[in-house]
């Protein structure tokens, strides 16, 4: 007989004994995965009728196994648990930007479909962890795809969790708004595709999880779609499927812009959010979460990147985050203020990419060099950073097995000089940053005569903003090359 436990386990009382329809081998891969901590028992089949459909249903015959494969193994707790795994922002087949080649870099082959190759990690993941369903909430693709091997990959990769008796929820984003998409391909059974004209709920009454979501039928989406998700349906796990912008959130485009105040007054147990391609937990009760993008595809989007395993037990939600990025982007800082030559600051460097690279997993990195400190050497940095960029890749090529790949040098160093005294001083230095001083006074850049309006014609609407501090550091480098030229002068005179 099906036991209760007080109302306090979602879903796993009210599941029926269930096995795939492909059959026997199946049931038995199914049972041998199931780790359930209740005992087996026998239900009529009679009482299994729903609404259930797809890959899994009810057996037929007049009693079966209470034996349900569909829960993860419930461990010291009383109750198995539905499982779900939370991914977004797949972006499959988008390019790695910013990489360029070079002698000593990783092999591209390596990385050459990294997008794809954090799907397939994604589905491997959720099958090794014996989870029945995937949400992935929107921008699953990164725009319309240029061929259908896009769509026949993904389909591909469907195909194989509907085997393994996953069900997939996915909701469309702005890049793969269904007005974008030109070409369709038909998906398993075992995968549902939001609408994007109204909320929809899809109801798994096997797993006592009621699915609430919208696609996105254009790509700019203004309207706060959250408003209008349905009521949560009484004694299942509700969760809120949507691709969306948390009112207050910087640097993206707000997209079905939301309050997280609404997200959490609707009543449901979880909301798995997409857009903000890094990982979140907004709220904890009720969970709101960014699950982040599955692979980071450029300098923007540094750190660990992958997918939310969701356990829901004795009324509660856990979750964790499981990395699947098979290339991670990262900022590496070094102190180079004992450097005595480039080849000494790109040692220092060495140092702590060592340090970084410890902590990602064995994984090819792209890295962004970043030194900084004042040291004496500043001004030759400055003056020749071709020869600081080959000596930053040599060394993390040595360091790193060639496995680190240096994307950019950024040199945030500056000079070992006193630079307030210098500019008392009577000397031409003194001069020059006296000079420079008032400049950076103006920070409209008049004097200076900088007319940025056409530029900033061109950047508007491609979300890209010229920093304000640009002037700021623009005049710093000035001042660096142009007190490295007067000490280069000064000692060629001394000779
Ligand atoms: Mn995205």
């Amino acid at each position: 007989m099906l036991t209760t436990c007080g109302g306090k386990c979602y879903a796993h009382c009210k599941a029926p004994a269930v096995r795939p329809k492909t059959g026997k081998n199946q049931l038995n891969n199914a049972a041998r995965h199931a780790k359930l901590s209740h005992a087996p028992g026998i239900v009529p089949a009679g009482s299994l009728e729903g609404r259930t459909k797809g890959v899994i249903r009810a057996m037929r015959g007049p009693f079966v196994l209470f034996q349900c494969p569909l829960f993860r193994g419930a461990g010291s707790g009383d109750c198995a648990m539905p499982a779900f795994v939370h991914a977004a922002d797949i972006h499959l087949d988008s390019p790695l930007k910013g990489l360029f080649p070079y002698e000593g870099a990783p092999s591209i082959e390596e990385i050459r479909g990294a997008t794809r190759q954090a799907l397939d990690n994604l589905v491997n993941f959720v099958i090794s962890e014996h989870v029945p369903l995937l949400l992935i909430a929107g921008d699953l693709y990164d725009g319309d795809w240029h061929d259908f091997n896009t769509g026949l990959y993904f389909a591909g990769r469907m195909r194989r969790l509907g085997e393994a008796g996953v069900r997939v929820a996915i909701v469309r984003g702005n890049h793969d708004a269904a007005n974008t998409m030109t070409k369709t391909l038909p998906m398993p059974d075992n995968v549902k595709i939001f609408k994007s004209r109204r909320p929809e709920t899809w109801i798994l009454d096997d797993l006592g999880i009621a699915i609430h979501g919208q696609s996105y039928a254009a790509q700019e989406i203004t309207d706060n779609l959250a408003a209008a998700y349905p009521e949560p349906v009484a004694g299942m796990l509700n969760i809120g499927l949507l691709h969306c912008l948390i009112s207050g959130a910087q640097g993206h485009l707000p997209y079905a812009p939301c309050h997280i105040d609404l997200l959490a007054s609707k009543g449901y147990d979880y909301w798995a959010l997409g857009h903000v391609h890094n990982y979140a937990v907004l709220r904890e009760t009720p969970r709101i979460v960014y699950s982040g993008c599955s692979q980071g595809r450029h300098i923007r989007e540094t750190g660990p990147k992958g997918c939310v395993l969701v356990e829901a037990q004795d009324g509660a939600l856990r979750t964790e985050f499981c990395a699947l990025d098979v290339l991670r982007w990262v900022g590496v800082s070094a102190d180079i203020s004992a450097a005595e030559s480039v080849a000494h600051a790109a040692a220092l460097f060495g140092d702590a990419l060592a340090t970084a690279l410890a902590d990602q997993g064995g994984r090819p990195c792209c890295v962004r060099a970043i030194l900084k400190g004042r040291c004496g050497i500043h001004g030759r940095l400055c003056a020749d950073p071709a020869a600081l960029a080959a000596n930053i890749r040599a060394v993390a090529a040595d360091v790193s097995g060639k496995r680190a790949w240096i994307e950019k040098v950024e040199l945030q160093s500056g000079p070992a000089v006193d630079l307030d005294e210098l500019a008392r001083s009577d000397t031409p230095q003194g001069q020059l940053l006296r000079y420079l001083n008032e400049l950076s006074a103006d920070p409209q850049g008049l004097a200076l005569d900088l007319d940025l309006t056409a530029l900033k014609a061109k950047l508007a609407g491609s979300g890209v903003r010229i920093p304000e501090d640009a002037v700021g550091r623009m005049l710093e480098d000035a001042r660096d090359l142009l007190l490295t030229a007067l000490a280069d002068a000064q000692s060629a005179l001394e000779k």
